[in-house]
């Protein structure tokens, strides 16, 4: 079938709309009418070609919202009209990962969606008569994509997807990290360091679980407001520490010794090493979200560990994506977590390198295409 997508042709070069084909689901493979998608900023890294595995050409996008139209055979948990947010994590329940019950990272399709293929070795779309990459199992930047139904979860039907797709990662991985991943205590004083679409979430997630005090770290004075809405008690701005400013023993002070919970949401390891840092002493947990760059590594005094504190990290917030994504669902239709605020811009498909623009000039917290 021809269906309508943004198309990443070649890496730092803006998207390109238009028609591409789609063939049906294969096998335990399923057709969903993608309704909206966030952008995030995972995208823009692939995009702009810093990602070593970033493949071209294909269709970019992974946190969707839609509709079952079709399924293949064998397909057992789902039907047309389901809706539906695909998983970029899959949750197969099957695998010796999932089976483990110590993490959420499925392998069972691991090796194929890394390659930007289907669990057969294949891929489903094509333009101008070459095929293009799925990506992240996902590829929401198309109104018609085909994922495994292990990679699809089924949603209550009157959940809004304009609102429900950024619970496809940017919601689930903060306030996931919180309640999955660190398993925050009600009480506990947090600290975040980045207040974007990731930071907010764990803010969200921490005064969710009761904590005592939230204190968020960012260079952008704008985010104040916004994440004092979400439940931040502190706010530090590092650029007001002067040239030489001491963030860490800023915090420690400001804590009586260190933070119960760091959470390092921006992909910066300099900042991950002063997250950990910050955690407190004996008891620390300083949990990493942030993505770095390619050949990136972190570094800290190993007395750190030895001396009590605890650093982690966090994939989709540690969901268990078909068990968890539907509850959070739940949590946002009962007005328990807040996803309105978050999304600052909605567009159409035709303007999605628009948006690609505004998340460059870090303007607004998520734009989402409504199609
Ligand atoms: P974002 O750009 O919306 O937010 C980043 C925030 O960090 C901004 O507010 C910015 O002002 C702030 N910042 C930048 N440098 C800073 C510094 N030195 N000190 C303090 N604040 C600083 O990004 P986002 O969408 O929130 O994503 C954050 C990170 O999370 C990215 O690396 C993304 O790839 C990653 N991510 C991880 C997962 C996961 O499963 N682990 C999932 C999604 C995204
Ligand atoms: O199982 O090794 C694996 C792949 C895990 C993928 C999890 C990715 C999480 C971070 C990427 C940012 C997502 C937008
Ligand atoms: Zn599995």
């Amino acid at each position: 079938m021809d269906v309508r997508a943004a198309i990443a042709l070649e890496a730092g070069k803006p998207l390109v709309v238009d028609t591409v084909q789609l063939a049906g689901p294969r096998e335990g493979e399923v057709l969903v009418e993608i309704m909206a998608t966030g952008l995030c900023h995972t995208d823009k890294y692939t995009l702009s070609g810093n990602d070593p595995e970033g493949l071209f050409p294909s269709i970019l996008g992974h946190e969707g919202a839609g509709i079952v139209r079709e399924v293949g055979a064998g397909v057992k948990h789902l039907k047309p009209g389901d809706h539906v947010i695909p998983l970029y994590t899959p949750e197969c329940r099957e695998c010796p990962s999932c089976l483990s019950r110590k993490t959420n990272l499925c392998t069972s399709i691991r090796g194929t969606q890394g390659k930007g293929l289907m669990p057969d070795g294949t891929t489903r779309f094509s333009y101008k008569g070459k095929p293009v990459h799925h990506y992240m199992g996902c590829s929401t930047f198309a109104n018609f994509t085909v994922m495994p139904e292990i990679a699809l979860a089924k949603i209550r039907p009157d959940a809004p997807f304009d609102k429900v797709c950024y619970i496809g990662c940017g919601v689930t991985t903060g306030i996931g990290a919180v309640l999955f991943t660190a398993k925050v205590e009600a009480g506990s004083t947090v600290a975040v360091f980045g207040l974007g679409g990731i930071g907010l979430n764990v803010i969200q997630g921490a005064k969710m679980v009761g904590a005592n005090r939230i204190i968020g770290i960012d260079i952008n004075p704008e985010r104040e407001a916004i994440a004092r809405k979400f439940g931040m008690t502190d706010f530090v701005n590092p650029k007001d520490l002067g040239e030489k400013g001491d963030l860490v023993g800023h915090l420690i002070e400001m804590t009586g010794g260190g933070a119960d919970y760091t959470f390092e949401c921006v992909g910066n390891v300099g900042l991950m090493r002063q997250a950990l840092e910050s955690a407190h002493r004996g008891w620390g947990v300083s949990c990493v979200i942030g993505v770095a760059g390619a050949g990136q590594e972190i570094s800290t005094r190993p007395f750190q560990l030895v001396t009590g504190r605890r650093w982690i990290g966090s994939a989709f917030g540690g969901a268990r994506g078909r068990t968890d994504v539907p509850k959070i669902v739940d949590w946002y239709m009962e007005g328990r977590i807040n996803i309105d605020d978050l999304i600052t811009h909605e567009m159409k498909l035709d303007d999605i390198n628009k948006g690609f623009e505004m998340m460059e000039r870090g303007e607004g917290i998520r734009n989402v295409v409504n199609y």
